[in-house]
């Protein structure tokens, strides 16, 4: 924590407050507004033993062990925090930036997964956006590592931002749809087995959430069907709120 205090002269004034739980939330804030800088190989090896704690504290999930839905064996629905789940790889709905959430503590899924994860994650998107000399397209791909989450890797992909009160354009629509393939051919490049995709652009980008669950489900559908010999086993949908566990749970045939 001294080590991220002692980064700026307007943090001086900043007392370490006595809880471990106010303390852990001051050291995510640090983190949420950190650029992207080295950092020494100590203040690392702190932060991934805080966040290992963290990790165990919040119970990790095993993917694993979740059965498929009524209509397809390899999809899976799960209610709950991504930041817990052991899984290949999960994707996070990022920005064109791909650098992570910058408000200190914010709800979106980017912030709590760079939380999880450690700062590692910022540094390495950084160094690959700097070899790409430009922002992320919408639907494009950038792979890191997982560091301290239970996921080996974290696909960043940025959905679209919807901005007619009308809903989506067809446009946005296919960027959507282009999200949920992208990550399904990055997964079977780097062999990956095991997939778990949040609910992508639904929340800041307001997205509709039945609209979106229909693209994500028919297009990892239309995936297995035109890749008969994919070696991805398993697609965890991954929601976090009622309204998308219902929506979804229709659509894989769960019933009501
Ligand atoms: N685990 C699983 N799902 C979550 C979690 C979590 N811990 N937290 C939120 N969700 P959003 P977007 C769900 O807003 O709409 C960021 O600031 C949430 O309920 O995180 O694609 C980025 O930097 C919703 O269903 O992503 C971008 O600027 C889903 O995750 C922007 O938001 C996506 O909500 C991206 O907006």
């Amino acid at each position: 924590m001294n080590t991220l205090l002692s980064e700026k002269p307007e943090y001086a004034s900043i007392r370490l407050p006595e809880g471990v739980d106010e303390q852990a939330l001051l050291l995510r804030s640090l983190m949420n507004v950190r650029e992207p800088n080295d950092i020494n190989p100590e203040f690392l090896r702190l932060q991934d033993e805080e966040l290992s704690f963290q990790r165990e504290g919040k119970g990790i999930v095993k993917a694993d062990d979740f059965g498929g839905s009524p209509a397809d064996p390899r999809l899976c629905l799960w209610q709950g925090d991504i930041t817990r789940l052991e899984v290949d790889c999960i994707v996070n709905a990022a920005n064109s930036q791909m650098l992570g959430c910058f408000i200190p503590l914010h709800g979106c899924i980017d912030n709590a997964i760079h939380s999880a994860a450690g700062i590692q994650v910022r540094l390495e998107c950084y160094a690959q956006m700097q070899k790409f000399g430009r922002e992320a397209h919408t639907a494009e791909v950038i792979s890191a590592r997982g560091y301290n989450l239970p996921a080996r890797r974290i696909l960043h992909v940025t959905g679209p931002i919807v901005t007619n009160a009308d809903g989506p354009t067809d446009r946005q629509r296919k960027e959507l749809q282009a999200c949920y393939a992208n990550c399904l051919v990055e997964a079977e490049n780097e062999k990956l087995e095991s997939i778990a995709f949040c609910c992508i652009s639904t929340g800041v980008f307001r997205f509709p959430n039945a609209e979106a669950a229909t693209i994500a489900v028919d297009t990892v559908r239309a995936y297995f069907q035109q890749h008969l010999q994919s070696g991805i086993r398993k697609v965890v949908f991954n929601v976090f709120k009622d309204e998308d566990l219902h929506i979804y749970r229709r659509l894989l045939g769960y019933g009501l």
